[in-house]
């Protein structure tokens, strides 16, 4: 378990770069809503949650549900170079018989713990094995992730009400609040906000934090874990396409991979040693 920041950092920008460098790959993808959850998922893959690559199905593991499952790249990086699968298949991204499909799915993929892409759905998942985890009487936690413009779908605060209903504190959701969807900004296709309101409305305790502070992500994740009776939502203040500069803020980069020369200059802007 890495708990040193710097450490985390350095690969938060591996991650970044295995990105980029799988769209270019595969010409299709979407950078965007990967980059901005980036120091999310390497804070809780390398940092926070019990897994074990040899026994990825063990009954007493943290779960983690992508519920923007098309910011499959963040996940697939972080489970590569986590040991589930080779670093190397990363480049098989989206082609023919692969098994890391435009959108994760469990049935094929070791470490994917439920097949996610159709927004709405993953946050209730969560809720189900956060559920069967207090009815079995078992410590793992659940971890979620959703989108801001995924908040535009009724069945997330279906999902919500149901998780504060039945008081499951072993769930904690991020939400990736980058302010854009695929068709621009959130505010104006049909606006969630505002979000802290709305999910303690529904029951929740919430944290607001910079989604890329990787001290601020560590503590939220913590505090959660303590906090009784309610499950936890962490609004994650981020920018969509987080790290290259000219995917930073652009709507543009929702879906979008980039050419060669684009990926030459990303990698460069993003840095790092490996
Ligand atoms: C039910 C459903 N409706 C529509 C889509 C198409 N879709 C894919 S991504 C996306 C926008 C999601 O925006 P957000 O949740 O903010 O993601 P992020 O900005 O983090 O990429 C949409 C509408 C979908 N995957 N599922
Ligand atoms: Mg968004």
């Amino acid at each position: 378990m890495i708990k040193n920041v710097e450490e985390l950092k350095a690969l938060a920008k591996t991650v970044r770069k295995d990105i980029v460098s799988m769209l270019t790959e595969s010409r299709s993808g979407h950078p965007g809503g990967s980059l901005s959850a980036t120091d999310i998922l390497t804070t809780l893959y390398f940092g926070e949650m019990n897994i074990d690559p040899k026994n990825p199905k063990d009954d007493n593991r943290d779960r983690f549900v992508l519920s923007k499952g098309h910011a499959a790249p963040v996940l697939y990086s972080v489970l590569a170079r986590r040991g589930f699968f080779p670093v190397e298949e990363l480049n098989t991204l989206r082609k023919i018989g692969t098994r890391l499909q435009g959108h994760p799915s469990m049935k094929c993929l070791p470490g994917v713990d439920m097949s996610t892409g159709s927004l709405g759905q993953g946050i209730s998942a969560s809720v189900g094995m956060a559920l069967a985890g207090k009815l079995d009487k078992k410590d793992y936690r659940v971890y979620t992730l959703l989108g801001d413009g995924e908040l535009e779908e009724v069945q997330v605060w279906e999902a919500a009400m149901a998780a504060a209903h039945y008081k499951l504190d072993n769930l904690t959701a991020f939400v990736d609040f980058n302010g854009l969807q695929i068709d621009g900004d959130i505010t104006k296709v049909m606006n969630p906000s505002p979000i802290d309101k709305k999910f303690e409305a529904f029951g929740w305790n919430v944290l607001i934090i910079d989604g890329h502070d990787i001290t601020a992500i560590q503590d939220a994740i913590e505090k959660a874990k303590n906090f009784k009776g309610q499950p936890t939502v962490i609004v994650c203040n981020t920018v969509k396409g987080k790290g290259v500069s000219f995917m930073e803020n652009e709507a543009s980069w929702h879906g979008t991979a980039p050419s060669k020369e684009q990926c030459e200059q990303a990698l460069a802007e993003i840095g790092g040693n490996n």
